[in-house]
């Protein structure tokens, strides 16, 4: 099973409406360690690179002006097949169509305002991270994951 690293952020409504420990204990409760964690007010530029692939959408506006509105936190989380996983916790774009259980599942009832970003492969989570943290990441083991990653 691959370790791998993955960019997480907790976005601006997930701030505001006071979730983030909400969302941030799914994901450690999971097994996925923080290898990375900050409160950062985006600028256009970082905002714009990071949504770069979408930059032709219609939508495309909107988005930037919400990711860089209001403080989000960026997590680097890492761990077994830590993309895919982080994405099924996190839920389908549309909150009004994710599954029960998932963050967006949850507390959602938007796909503009939908909480959560999960890289959505590890090539983007390779670019997302250095975009994100281009300090570098912290490597450590956490103490239970002999107990969480096993086959
Ligand atoms: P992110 O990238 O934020 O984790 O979301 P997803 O991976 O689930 O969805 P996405 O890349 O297709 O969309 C990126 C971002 O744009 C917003 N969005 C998307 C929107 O406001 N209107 C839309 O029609 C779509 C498709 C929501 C997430």
């Amino acid at each position: 099973m691959p370790v791998q690293r993955t960019l997480i952020l907790l976005k601006p409504d997930c701030v505001q409406r006071g979730l983030v420990s909400e969302a941030l204990s799914r994901f450690e409760r999971k097994g996925l360690r923080i290898v990375g964690m900050k409160l950062v007010k985006p600028t256009a530029e970082v905002a714009g690179k990071h949504y770069a692939e979408h930059s032709a959408r219609p939508f495309f506006p909107s988005l930037l002006e919400f990711i860089t509105s209001s403080p989000l936190v960026a997590l680097a989380l890492e761990g077994d097949s830590a993309v895919t996983v982080a994405r099924n916790i996190i839920g389908a774009t549309d909150g009004r169509a994710a599954a029960p259980g998932t963050i967006r599942g949850d507390f959602g009832l938007s796909k503009g305002n939908n909480l959560v970003h999960g890289s959505d492969s590890p090539e983007s989570a390779e670019r997302e991270l250095g975009l994100w943290f281009p300090e570098g990441l912290v490597s450590y083991q956490r103490a239970d994951t002999v107990w969480v990653e096993t086959p």
